[in-house]
């Protein structure tokens, strides 16, 4: 059942149990076109988790900063399109959290492995921040950190399990977050890794 844990923030624990498998197998067909690569920031750092996209729009992250590409910089192959699959779950959990009619063009693909971690970061590279973004955890958990608007806000864990989405829209759509180094050990139904897909309306 919906529970809102923050303003605009609403967690659907276990959404997506029902559809996990059928999720799971559009992913090879991504990968096999669109591989995970660790994406470099502006300032130069490897990202440790590994990233790509389906859709028509791409997240990207290179020396020359933060943006979304047609294109994959990897390959110059356009992005694979977002299955059909993906884009109804997406839309579906979005309505499910309140939000009607999102039509994601992006769903960005992570891969987390023991000791991977996302720094404390806002997403504002989308066009309009009034589109949610939904969020799907697969795999292996990890805490989720979630702040406020400011980066030197109080952050909170949130565990996020397998199955779980997250739809962030209002003013938790702009806040600070990340996610905290994933533990080893764990044994999920792909063992230690974590995949989270993130849909979002960016063009
Ligand atoms: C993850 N990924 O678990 C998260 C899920 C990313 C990213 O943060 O940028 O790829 S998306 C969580 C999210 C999105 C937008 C706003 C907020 C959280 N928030 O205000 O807390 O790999
Ligand atoms: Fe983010």
């Amino acid at each position: 059942s919906p529970r809102t844990i923050a303003p605009g923030a609403v967690l659907l624990g276990g959404f997506a149990l029902p559809d996990a498998d059928t999720l799971l197998a559009a992913l090879p067909e991504i990968l096999a076109v669109a591989p995970f690569r660790h994406m470099v920031t502006p300032g130069g750092r490897r990202m440790s988790v590994a990233m790509t996209n389906c859709g028509a729009l791409g997240w990207v992250s290179d020396r020359a900063g933060y943006r979304y590409e047609t294109v994959d910089p990897a390959t110059g192959w356009p992005w694979p399109a977002m299955p059909r699959v993906l884009g109804d779950f997406a839309r579906r959990a979005a309505q499910a959290a309140g939000f009607s009619g999102f039509a994601p063009d992006v769903c960005l693909i992570n891969r987390y492995e023991p000791g991977n971690r996302l720094a404390l970061h806002q997403d504002r590279d989308e066009r309009d921040f009034a589109h949610p973004i939904v969020s799907l955890s697969l795999g292996a958990s990890a805490d989720f950190l979630f702040g406020g608007p400011a980066r030197g806000d109080r952050v909170e864990k949130l565990p996020l399990h397998h199955g779980d989405v997250v739809v962030w829209g209002g003013v938790a759509r702009r806040h600070y977050h990340g996610v905290a180094p994933l533990e080893p050990g764990q044994e999920g139904v792909f063992g230690q890794v974590r995949i989270n897909l993130t849909f979002r309306r960016a063009g």
